[in-house]
């Protein structure tokens, strides 16, 4: 038989081609020698310095909007892009949401919903990193429930008039592009604003414990005009946004294990070398539990997430099965990295390891994308065929 990895127990590289390996072994090089040497100094500060040049690398490397088609994007599989979230993950969650909110909600609404110019000008730039986009759902008084949302945009002769205030919007302010959701006469619409427009203003939130090395802004929006064609022709009501966020939650399906495998690994390695009682805590058997129990959990969160993208790719994902993912590995991966957390002793409070901020990072994923209890109610309803929303 063959031999037991310890970085692979179950042997799922087997499951990955040629391809798979390669984009997978590219995004864990960059993230080797662009993030990882400075992330923990970028956390600290609370900054993403560089995010301008850091997206035109991840662009080069085809890792923004990489799984759609056309238009500049890298056309790879739902598989490689699980795994190039994984490598992201791993290094920080803030660059994953990075890409996430990039590739997977602002790219992928206007490859999906688009007139062909509106996918004309806008995303070969995104898809090259230079032009950063935001996607605009959540308001201050509307989290959970969008469907109630204030943020209105009405006509004026052809054109129209966008108001309303957005909140938690991951790169918002560095945005070039905003894709903004909002209620109309005909419900709820996506608009593509450029952020430079008279009336768009996009503070940023600081003061953030968690997913510091990450842009997240409010968006004002005070009267912002724009012409006829800047919404998007093919989504009306609240599936719209929705959908996209199927897309960008398949990827924090696999990112949420990055950030556990991290933990993982620094969590085994330290056990292997430190010691207390004469030998080192690797050996005691409690250590030991941890470690085989935060395995099994890793292990069968990537397997997990794998099998999702052979249906995403066969065509064949559900949004509950999504939901599955999303609830189950981001549950799992935050409890990894506080049980690694536990076996760093205080150590595991230093950002000189990545436990703690990984742990941190993953509040705000458990969070954000639909809350646990959302991805739960989601579950709850398909199997029982109740609504306990409303
Ligand atoms: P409900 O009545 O169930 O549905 C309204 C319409 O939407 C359709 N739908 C979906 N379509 C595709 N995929 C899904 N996952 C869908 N969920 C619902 C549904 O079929 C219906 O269509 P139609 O044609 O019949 O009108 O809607 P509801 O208001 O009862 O709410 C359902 C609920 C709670 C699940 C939904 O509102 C929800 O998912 N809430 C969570 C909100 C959320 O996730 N926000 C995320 C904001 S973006 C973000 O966090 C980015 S962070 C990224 C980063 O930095 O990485
Ligand atoms: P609420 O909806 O107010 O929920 C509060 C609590 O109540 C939660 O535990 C929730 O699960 C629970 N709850 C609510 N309703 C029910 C119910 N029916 N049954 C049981 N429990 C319930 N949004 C965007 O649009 N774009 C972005 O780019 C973006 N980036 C983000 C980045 C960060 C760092 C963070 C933290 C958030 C981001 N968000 C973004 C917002 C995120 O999607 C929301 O925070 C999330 O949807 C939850 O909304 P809320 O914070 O208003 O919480």
């Amino acid at each position: 038989p063959a031999r037991f990895d310890a970085a692979d127990p179950l042997g799922i590289d087997e499951l990955l081609t040629p391809e798979d390996l390669a984009v997978r072994d590219t995004v864990r090089a960059w993230a080797a020698e662009r993030v990882l040497p400075y992330i923990a100094d970028w956390y600290e500060r609370g900054e993403l310095p560089g995010i301008h040049e850091l997206a035109r690398e991840l662009g080069a490397m085809g890792a923004l909007g990489m799984s759609l088609k056309g238009y500049g994007c890298a056309g790879a599989s739902a598989v490689q892009y699980g795994l190039a979230c994984l490598e992201l993950e791993a290094a920080d969650s803030g660059i994953r949401s990075l890409v996430s909110v990039q590739g997977s909600l602002a790219m992928y609404a206007i490859h999906r919903y688009g007139s062909e110019e509106q996918k004309l000008r806008w995303l070969p730039g995104m898809a090259a990193g230079e032009t950063i986009g935001c996607f605009a759902l959540t308001e201050p008084d509307h989290g959970s429930d969008p469907a109630g949302m204030r943020t209105h945009a009405r006509r004026d002769g052809s054109d129209w008039v966008l108001t309303g205030r957005k909140m938690w919007i991951t790169n918002g302010s560095v945005a070039g592009v905003a894709v903004v959701w909002a209620r109309t006469d005909d419900g709820i619409r996506g608009f593509v604003v450029p952020t430079s427009l008279p009336g768009f203003t996009a503070p940023e939130i600081r003061h953030k414990w968690s997913l510091r090395a990450s842009v997240t802004s409010e968006l004002v929006l005070d009267g912002v005009r724009l012409p006829a064609d800047a919404v998007l022709p093919g989504a009306t009501g609240l599936g719209g946004p929705l959908r996209c966020l199927n897309h960008a939650r398949y990827g924090i399906v696999w990112g949420a294990m990055g950030a556990a495998r991290a933990s993982f690994d620094s969590a085994l390695d330290y056990a292997r070398t430190r010691e207390q009682f004469g030998r080192p805590i690797g050996g005691f058997q409690l250590t030991q539990a941890k470690l085989a129990d935060m395995a099994v959990e890793l292990h069968k969160g990537i397997l997990l997430a794998h099998h999702l993208g052979v249906r995403m790719d066969a065509g064949r994902l559900r949004p509950e099965q999504v939901s599955f993912g999303k609830l189950n590995n981001v549950r799992e991966a935050i409890d990894i990295c506080r049980t690694a957390r536990t076996v760093l002793g205080a150590n595991g409070i230093s950002l000189e390891y990545p436990v703690m901020r990984h742990a941190t990072n993953l509040e705000s994923v458990l969070t954000y994308e639909g809350t646990v209890e959302m991805h739960q109610l989601v579950l709850g309803k398909a199997l029982t065929g109740l609504d306990a929303f409303r």
